[in-house]
């Protein structure tokens, strides 16, 4: 059967629903909604200088639930983006998560004083300032960033707390393939090794085939500058590849032939280049946003149930609903374009009969992967799930929301 058909149906059947919630609005749009009041003349800075939301719009990225941010020192942990008021795919510069080890403080950098240096196993080391990386030809693309610390516990009761650690951005840059190019790689480099500016430097070693593939180096974000907390001035996307490769602050590429273990790989990357070179993309994974945990739907109708789905493999192909916890799919919708390495949102029509039930989203991606179930990610890890129930490796495993029957949304892991 055409799922794809039945959903339309579905969505055919809710419409009179939708139509008796709307019924009010019919008779004069005028005299439903007041006049609105007006924000002070010329006296507000945000609002002539710099954009400021509208103060009834009140979502904030919030710390990990188990580590204050900042902390009592004044330190900066990982804090997350709230996915479950995300619509479309970009995730607005002021609500990317931000992952900062070791509690860095954001490095307050001038753009004039910063250098990339690019040497090792170069037949022309070369340093460039700020200007002359904005001369070349550039490239913009859109590109998710996640954190391998992104995973989903029973304690974690909304999409935040499950999946907060990724977040979307338009990404303006100069291939660092060109770049590469333009100091010669010497034969027998395998490698490179990313350093960024600040005390613990952020560095990684990327596989040279990934560098010269799709990696850019990154000044703009959003259409604008990329912000402090994202790297400013300048900041590497290895796209797909595990958030701990996304070095910050970049000064310093240095080639080179073999892995190097670093302060940030340790742990994150498997020594052997074939191995790692598959080893790093993350998911495919994909997650409801609504309905989701802590959201309550307020009775039976028509809902449109939706979400993001993401891979490192490449663009998403396919993403699939479950309304019975797992036990039958049909196709969504997908709701912007699926670039490669990009969120991509997702949409599905449901007619909520008001009963208990699971929802789960579940996501194919250009290679044919499919995004596992917790159970089938442990039998790959050949682990089992720890004490936690936390999948032992990267975890892109589906995500269970339990609608009760009074609507209220519920982590399924709980
Ligand atoms: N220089 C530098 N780069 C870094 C880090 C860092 O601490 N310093 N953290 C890494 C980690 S672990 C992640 S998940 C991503 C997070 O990027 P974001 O803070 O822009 O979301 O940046 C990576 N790049
Ligand atoms: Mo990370």
């Amino acid at each position: 059967m055409d799922s794809r058909k039945s959903n339309r149906r579905g969505f055919l059947k809710g419409g009179a629903a939708l139509a008796g919630l709307a019924a009010g609005a019919a008779q004069s749009a005028k005299a439903q909604t007041p006049e609105p009041k007006w924000h002070e003349k010329g006296t507000n800075k945000e609002i002539i200088a710099y954009g400021e939301r509208s103060r009834f719009v009140t979502s904030l990225r919030a710390p990990v639930a188990e580590r204050d941010s900042p902390d009592a020192f004044g330190l900066m942990f990982h804090v997350l983006t709230p996915l479950q008021d995300s619509v479309g795919s970009i995730t607005p510069s002021s609500l990317h998560y931000v992952a900062t080890h070791r509690g860095s403080f954001v490095p307050e950098i001038d753009p004039k004083e910063h250098r990339l240096m690019i040497h090792g196993m170069v037949d022309r080391p070369l340093v460039f300032t700020m200007d002359e990386l904005k001369r070349f030809p550039y490239v913009t693309r859109v590109h998710f960033l996640e954190c391998i610390g992104n995973r989903s516990k029973p304690t974690h009761k909304t999409v935040q707390e499950t999946h907060g650690m990724t977040s979307c951005s338009e990404w303006t840059g100069v291939p660092l393939s060109v770049l590469l190019k333009e100091a010669g790689v010497q034969s027998g480099a395998s490698w490179i090794v990313a350093e960024g500016a600040e005390e613990i430097k952020g560095a990684s070693s990327i596989p040279l085939g990934k560098a010269m593939d799709d990696c850019l180096v990154c000044y703009g974000q959003n259409g604008e500058a990329v912000r402090p907390q994202q790297g400013f001035p300048l900041r590497l996307i290895v796209p797909g590849f595990e958030g701990i490769f996304q070095t910050k602050y970049l000064r310093r590429i240095k080639v080179v032939d073999r892995y190097y273990m670093t302060y940030n790989d340790y742990g994150h990357i498997n020594p052997d280049p074939k191995v790692s070179a598959l080893g790093n993309q993350i998911g495919p994974k994909s997650v409801i946003t609504y309905p989701s945990g802590g959201q309550k739907l307020s009775g039976p109708g028509f809902y449109e149930i939706s979400g993001l789905a993401w891979s490192g493999g490449g663009a998403i192909r396919k993403v699939e609903i479950s309304t019975d916890g797992g036990k039958s799919w049909k196709d969504a919708e997908l709701r912007t374009p699926p670039y490669p390495m990009a969120h991509t949102r997702f949409g599905f029509h449901w007619n909520w009969d008001g009963k208990e039930c699971d929802l789960q989203s579940r996501c194919t991606d250009e290679l044919g992967t499919v995004q596992p179930t917790r159970a089938q990610s442990a039998q790959f890890f050949n682990k089992p799930l720890d004490e936690n129930y936390r999948v032992p490796g990267a975890d892109n495993t589906i995500q269970s929301w339990r609608i009760a029957g009074d609507g209220s949304v519920h982590n399924g892991l709980a």
